[in-house]
This record gives C-alpha cells, sequence and structure tokens, in this order.
C-alpha cells in the first residue's frame, strides 16, 4: 500500500489528508484539521507560522501513531505571503497576512514607478494590493536588504521540514514578479524592489523531491519515513490539478473556498489589453499549464460574519437561514475593496446597502442571503466577461472546494448565469496536492490520469437552471451598483 499525505493549509483552517488507491478508487481519510486565521495585533495583520508548522508535525505524528511507517507528502497553502530569512534560516520579523492594509495605497506607488501595462505584459498578473510585488514595496529598502533568503510560506514549511530553500513556481507565480518570457524573477521588477536575484531560492517545479525530513526532526519526534514532493504548492493550483475538469464540453471553474476563482485552465497565457482591462490573471499552473481567472471575494464574507456572530451557526445553517429568506432584496458589489478586510464585515454590509437605497439586512439569515445572491450575481458578470475575453462560450460550470457542499449557493448560481453546474469534489486542492505525488511517484501517467482517477472516486452533484422571476431586471440593479 502506498500512502500520500498532502498538507492543505487555507486561510481559515488547515489539515493532513492521507490518499490511498485501492482497486483503482483513491479515497481520503482525514488525518488531522486545525483552525487558522490572522491576529490583528496594532493595525497590522499577522499569521502564526510556527503554531502551523507545530500543527504539521502533530499531523505527521498522527499518522505514525495511525500506522503509516512511510509515505510521500506535499505542502499547499493560499499564495501571496513571504517569510524574510537571515544567512542563519532565522526569521528576521514575523509574517505578514495579505490582509494587512500597510498596501492600501502600494498599487498606485508602485504604478508611478512602472506603468501597470508594462507590468501586466511581463507577468500576465491581476493587479491586486496583497501581491508579494506591493506587499514587498512597503518595506523600507534596508529591511528588504537584511534577508539573506525570501521564500514564500509552503517553500517555508518544507525548508523547516528539509532544511532545503526552494521557491516553487506556481506559487511564485502570484508574486507578480515572475517574467512570462524568461519564466525567472524580472530584472525590473527585482530592482525596483532593491532585491538581488539570490534573495530569491532556486524555481522549482512541482513534481520534484525534496529529500527526507531533517535527522533533527526525526530524532525529536515520532514521525513517518516521508519523501517529500514538491506539491503545487499555491492551494489554487492545486485546487485545479484536483477538479476533474471535463472534456469534450467547455467548462470553467470555480475554486470555492476563502476566495472564489472564477477561470479556465489554458495551454498559453492570455495577457492582451481587454485581458489587462479587466484585470484578468495568468497564475502558472503545474505541467506547463496557466489558470486564467479572476479573483472573487468568496466566502470570506460569509466567514467574517459567521466570526462575528459568535460562531453561533454552522455552515450549512447559515445556509438553511439564508434559504428561508426573501432571494435578491438586498445586493452588495462583493469584489469591492471595502470588503478586503473592514474593521466589521456586517456593518460594512449593512452600510452598502443602506448606501444605495437597499433594505438593511437584519438577521443573520438575511446577512448570509445578500452574500449569496450577491456571489451568484458576481460569478454572471465575470463568466460573461470571462467568455468575451477568451471567444469561447461556457456551456458547464464546475465548483470545487468547500464551497461546493452549499447547495443554495450552487443552485442560486446555475439559476442566475442560466448554465448546468457541478458540485465537487470538495477536497479538490488536497486532491491535486496528491495528484502531484503520485505522478512524481510513478503510480499516475500525467495530470489527464489524475483527473480520470479524481472522477471515478467522487461524487460530483449537477445543478440544472431554475426560472428566477425579473432576472433580468435584478441583474440590471446589481450592475447599477458597481
Ligand atoms: C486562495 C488563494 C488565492 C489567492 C489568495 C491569497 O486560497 O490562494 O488564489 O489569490 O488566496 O493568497
Amino acid at each position: 500500500m502506498n500512502y500520500h499525505i498532502a498538507v492543505d493549509i487555507g486561510a481559515s483552517s488547515g489539515r493532513l489528508v492521507l490518499g490511498t488507491v485501492r482497486d483503482g478508487v483513491l479515497s481520503l481519510e482525514e488525518l488531522h484539521r486545525f483552525s487558522n486565521g490572522f491576529t490583528e495585533r496594532e493595525n497590522s495583520c499577522f499569521w502564526d507560522i510556527d503554531y502551523l508548522f507545530d500543527q504539521v508535525i502533530d499531523g505527521l505524528s498522527k499518522a505514525k501513531a495511525r500506522g503509516i511507517e512511510q509515505c510521500t507528502l506535499g505542502i499547499d497553502t493560499w499564495a501571496v505571503d513571504y517569510v524574510l530569512l537571515d544567512a542563519d534560516g532565522n526569521r528576521i520579523q514575523e509574517v505578514y497576512a495579505y490582509r494587512d492594509r500597510r498596501t492600501d495605497q502600494m498599487m498606485e506607488q508602485v504604478a508611478e514607478r512602472i506603468s501597470p501595462a508594462e507590468v501586466y505584459a511581463k507577468t500576465g498578473i491581476q493587479r491586486l494590493s496583497f501581491n508579494t510585488l506591493y506587499q514587498l514595496y512597503a518595506h523600507a529598502p534596508e529591511e528588504i536588504s537584511q534577508a539573506d533568503q525570501i521564500l514564500l510560506v509552503p517553500d517555508y514549511l518544507y525548508y523547516r521540514l528539509t532544511g532545503r530553500k526552494i521557491n516553487e513556481v506556481t506559487n511564485a507565480s502570484t508574486t507578480q514578479l515572475l517574467n512570462l518570457d524568461t519564466r525567472d524573477y524580472d530584472s525590473d521588477l527585482l530592482s525596483l524592489l532593491h532585491i538581488r536575484r539570490e534573495q530569491f531560492a532556486r524555481l522549482t517545479e512541482p513534481g520534484e523531491e525534496l529529500g527526507t525530513l531533517s535527522a533533527a526532526l526525526m530524532t525529536g519526534h515520532d514521525l513517518p519515513v516521508c519523501r517529500v514532493i514538491c506539491a503545487a504548492t499555491h492551494d489554487t493550483a492545486s485546487a485545479v490539478l484536483g477538479a476533474p475538469l471535463e472534456a469534450g464540453r467547455t467548462s470553467a471553474y470555480i475554486s470555492s473556498g476563502t476566495w472564489s476563482l472564477l477561470g479556465v485552465e489554458r495551454e498559453q497565457p492570455l495577457n492582451n489589453r481587454q485581458a489587462m482591462e479587466a484585470n484578468y490573471t495568468n497564475e502558472w499552473g503545474a505541467y506547463g499549464t496557466y489558470r486564467f481567472l479572476k479573483n472573487i471575494m468568496g466566502l470570506w464574507l460569509i466567514q467574517e460574519v459567521r466570526r462575528l456572530d459568535g460562531n453561533r451557526y454552522s455552515f450549512a445553517e447559515l445556509a438553511q437561514q439564508a434559504g428561508e429568506t426573501e432571494g435578491f432584496r438586498s445586493l452588495i458589489p462583493c469584489n469591492a475593496p471595502r470588503f478586503l478586510n473592514p474593521p466589521n464585515m456586517i456593518e460594512e454590509i449593512r452600510n452598502a446597502c443602506a448606501e444605495s437605497g437597499q433594505p438593511v439586512p437584519q438577521t443573520t439569515g438575511e446577512l448570509a442571503r445578500c452574500i449569496f445572491d450577491s456571489l451568484a450575481l458576481t460569478y454572471l458578470t465575470y463568466l460573461e466577461e470571462l467568455e468575451q475575453l477568451t471567444g469561447e462560450p461556457v456551456e458547464l460550470l464546475q465548483i470545487v472546494g468547500g464551497g461546493a457542499n452549499n447547495s443554495l449557493l450552487c443552485q442560486l448560481t446555475a439559476n442566475v448565469i442560466g448554465r448546468e453546474v457541478t458540485a465537487g469534489p470538495t477536497e479538490s486542492t488536497a486532491l491535486g496536492n496528491l495528484a502531484v505525488q503520485m505522478i512524481s511517484e510513478g503510480s499516475l501517467a500525467d495530470i489527464k490520469e489524475a483527473r480520470a482517477l479524481v472522477g471515478r472516486s467522487f461524487e460530483i452533484k449537477h445543478y440544472f437552471p431554475e426560472t428566477v422571476p425579473e432576472l433580468e431586471r435584478i441583474v440590471t440593479r446589481w450592475k447599477a451598483l458597481q
């Protein structure tokens, strides 16, 4: 029996998932789950990276206790955030979380030094205030020069596990510093940041073996013998690898979690003027693919409402309450920067509704309904835009990730976009992580085989559009809010 373990850490939770294949079917077992979130201190937002590392070790100890002596291991996390290390490999400061407000004005400041069009032509990456480019620009040059190495979060976890320093490419592309032509860090952008190429590590492709757990870890803990494999370390890259994209039908996907990432997989980047103006991104995927997609403020909105509501209700209960309230009553422009990290999400949503003369959602159910309706309308807007940009009509929308569990949102999406929606697998990120391990180890030939394995191993739900009375009027109302 071959054991594979995916460490999959998102902005709100993390897990270690065991994957095993028996009789041509892949099954998953959650070995360990833990919560995640940034903390605010003196107006700054930080991740607790030591806690996350400890959780990885706890999960591996559980694997050993469960009888796993040997396995392969891969890591993925959210993107863009980084760790600055000194020459001894020690962190020189805490790890900022990407919703930290220090980058609020940085896109404008960078634009004064290099035009957004030039940056887009070089990198093909959408402008988001939290891209590593803007985060690093917010540091004083002296601070940056103190860093011997800059690793992204999963690179850093790999370093703590194995002692090897790499920059994995799928995640590195989200820095907005990689050049599409040279396929390396762009020298103009590095000099803008006062960074020398050597401060970043070697670019590493998913599938490469990184060695074993360090001797120090093995002596200090009771852990399985792990062959550590470089996964597609950006969670969205893994999520799309783990999506059983349907061949023969033109489909788009939404990787639905804290963010909703709506897009298509392509063999070539699409970074023309229209794509730039619409602010679509070309993130690098494993095996030479690109994800042409748009970041949509996703379940973060409901996660924040739930948190502020004292975590009284589960996500399933919130969806149920939303389903019991009147639809399309109050709508918000979900992707407006005001929702990125407001001091109080509930107040922000209520204010947005009041300012636009709509009924102000009072109950938790009304707030949830406002979010789900607005998300579905946002999906419609960007799906139509995506079709225009690629010139390819989309027949089917495939929702993967945790949001695939939300049948209200899936049905609303089908209704609003007027197309079939499939939902699942919910664990597509862990699946994509495991797929790279299995391809690397040779038990799967390629990503096509991996997707076929996923397709036959997990149930996919289908949602067909139902009529929404006066949808056209609702869409017009929604567009006027932007
Ligand atoms: C999703 C994700 C997105 C990225 C955002 C910030 O978890 O990785 O792809 O834009 O988080 O890192």
